[in-house]
């Protein structure tokens, strides 16, 4: 038969299969590919003894959170407490471009601002939208449920964020786990301890565990310059430019007139420095 991953807790695999749930243990074998299986799997199983047996192919995979077949991701960000990160969000904007997810902002605790905090973010949120994405408020879950049909959703941002928060909200009757973020840490107690994939309003979602640390592992610096969207709109003329060096780089120029928010652009310099 087959069925798709929606949870995994320690050896054992939880399978739908066209609604019904078998819970499966999966065999040596894939380890020893140095391929295990993860939730949003598509995969062959034996309901009779409850072994995976297969891995169909994969659409694409994520590393953090881990997690496949995925093809939005939903960038929940918290504006406070954790306060608002322009690192972390482009950082997530990048590795989304780069897999192929169609990214979408989702804001969150915009009620701890005081107004002054308030017209700060409007600015970013009005770049981002300019740039081509979908920027929202966590209260704005009529727009939000819209989102999911036909589509696996993948909830991803830090610890604390708020993605189960709004999970719930979405629908009243999953009441998965959410967390107080600790006062003295100012970051989340990663509340969430494994990745989930539910169904919701004609789609599914993935609830994930939030993160404190996200790399790039498998990108290149050309990747990431290229997962930059707007960067596209402006043509370098310097083959092969990276933006750095260059005086006439018109990315530099574009960046000095306001066009390519400053944010993005050190968050850029940033990254392809930290980058192997
Ligand atoms: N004031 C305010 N609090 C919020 C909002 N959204 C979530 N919270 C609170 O933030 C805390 C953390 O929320 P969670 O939903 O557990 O966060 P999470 O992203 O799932 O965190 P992990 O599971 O650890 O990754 C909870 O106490 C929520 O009540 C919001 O929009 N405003
Ligand atoms: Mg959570
Ligand atoms: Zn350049």
């Amino acid at each position: 038969m087959e069925g798709q991953i929606v949870k995994i807790l320690s050896n054992l695999y939880t399978v739908n299969s066209h609604g019904e749930i078998y819970e499966c243990h999966s065999r040596g074998k894939f380890r020893n590919d140095n391929i295990s299986p993860m939730v949003g799997d598509y995969v062959k199983f034996d309901p009779d003894n409850n072994y995976i047996l297969e891995i169909l192919p994969r659409l694409n995979a994520l590393d953090r959170p881990l997690v496949s077949n995925i093809d939005q991701g939903l960038i929940v960000t918290s504006l406070k407490s954790p306060d608002f990160s322009t690192n972390l969000l482009d950082k997530l904007l990048v590795v989304m471009e780069f897999n192929k997810i169609k990214p979408i902002i989702c804001l969150t605790k915009y009620d701890l601002l005081n107004s002054k905090e308030k017209k700060e973010i409007k600015k970013y949120v009005k770049y981002y939208k300019k740039i081509g994405y979908k920027v929202l408020y966590n209260t704005n879950l009529f727009r939000i449920k819209r989102l999911f049909k036909g589509h696996t959703t993948v909830f991803t941002g830090q610890s604390g964020a708020g993605k189960s928060t709004l999970i719930n909200k979405l629908d009243k009757t999953l009441n998965l786990e959410t967390g107080e973020i600790s006062k003295a840490l100012g970051r989340g107690k990663h509340t969430t301890r494994f990745v989930q994939l539910l169904e919701l309003y004609g789609g599914k979602v993935v609830d994930t565990p939030g993160f404190s640390m996200i790399d790039f592992n498998k990108m290149s610096k050309e990747d990431i310059r290229d997962a930059f969207v707007e960067f596209h709109k402006y043509p370098c003329p310097f083959k092969d430019c990276m933006h750095q060096e260059e005086k006439e780089c018109r990315i530099k120029k574009e960046v000095e007139k306001n066009n390519i928010l400053k944010s993005r652009y050190d968050n850029y310099k940033k990254f392809i420095n930290d980058s192997r």
